[in-house]
Order: C-alpha cells, then structure tokens, then sequence
C-alpha cells in the first residue's frame, strides 16, 4: 500500500488574506508531497510497513527496522499532521465554536478566548519547528506542543487542532513574525471540524 497526498479540499488562495496562495502552493505541493514521498520510500524498503494505517506507524515506529525508524517518525509524522492541518482549517472564515465541544473548551480553560490566548501563547513559544495541538487525553481536552515532524497519535492522543509553526508554514508572509501568523490562524479555523473530532474522540 502507498500513502496518497490527498488534494487541498479548497482553492490555494481560498485562506486569503490570512495565509497566502504562494505559502499553500509551497506547503501543500512542496512540503507535504515531500513527506509522503519519503515516507513511501521508507515502505519500499521495508514493504510490510505499507500494511499498517499511518496511525499504527506513528504509534509502533519505535519497534521498525533501524534504517527506517527516523523516516518514519519524521516523514510519516510529516505526512499525517498535514493532512489533518488542511482540514482544520476552513475558507469559511471566522468561524465560532459551539455546541459540546465549546462548552467543554469554557469549562476547561475558562473561556474560549482564554483558550485562544493559552495555545497561541504555546504555539508562540515553541523553540525551532513544531506543532501545537488541543488534544483529547482520557476525555479531557488538554495542550500539546510537539517538535519536528512528532504528532499527539504517538503518545495516544487524539489531535482535534493542530497548529503548524515550522518557518515554511508563514516565512513568505509573516517573515519571522511568527506571532502574528499565530494571530491571523485564528481567522481560518474550522471550528466545524474541531466539533466533529471532538465528538468521535469522546465515543
Ligand atoms: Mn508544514
């Protein structure tokens, strides 16, 4: 079995002017064509990989062959955050959450621009490329901040948001104002897909 990039399920300028269509040409064709490509490669090697789903890769790469072990975490980690980031967000813009999973964001942070200010303030601080997450742990909502290319699925968590500030996510516009595409994202969530994760991880 070969991982397919799946296709931008809008228009690459469909998140303007909140994220640029040069970024999502690069992100998308570039970057995560690249991800799925390697992490093809490793399964060439290794052909017995290509039997398990990407979320059984992330969580056993651990035990796989030495010299496909990192390609793994990396490219597949690559390949699966990406294809969750696309869907995350929306050109349906300015979207509010509602519904259980608004009301489980209130209750556990207090409000939902409280919320917003804890995981920008996370996304912000995170040192080099990674990712910041609201995750379903046990029920419960939490914050996760993971390096590289490393995604919640591994440590058994289920990613409802993720936020992609690796420089190749926001370089061309934001420059190194990271801060202010952390801002701007806020514009484009689809807080519609947020809901529906929400609601699967708590079955
Ligand atoms: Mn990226």
């Amino acid at each position: 079995m070969k991982f397919e990039l799946p296709a931008l399920p809008y228009a690459y300028n469909a998140l303007e002017p909140y994220i640029s269509e040069q970024i999502m040409k690069l992100h998308h064709d570039k970057h995560h064509a690249a991800y799925t490509n390697n992490l093809n490669g490793a399964i060439d090697k290794h052909p017995e990989w290509g039997n398990k789903s990407i979320d059984e890769i992330l969580k056993s790469y651990a035990s796989a062959p030495d010299d496909i072990k990192n390609t793994l975490r990396n490219h597949g980690g690559g390949f699966y955050n990406h294809s969750l980031f696309w869907l995350m967000m929306s050109p349906n813009k300015d979207q509010k959450p509602s519904g259980p999973v608004a009301d489980e964001v209130t209750k556990q942070f207090g409000s939902v621009d409280a919320f917003k200010q804890q995981f920008g303030d996370a996304a912000k601080k995170i040192f080099g490329s990674g990712w910041e997450w609201l995750v379903v742990d046990n029920g419960r909502l939490a914050l996760m901040s993971t390096p590289n290319q490393d995604s919640p699925v591994t440590q058994g968590k289920t990613p409802i948001l993720g936020l992609d500030v690796w420089e190749h996510s926001y370089y061309l516009q934001y420059f190194s104002d990271r801060g202010a595409y952390v801002d701007a994202w806020w514009h484009v969530v689809n807080w519609e897909d947020v809901a529906k994760r929400f609601e699967a991880a708590k079955k």
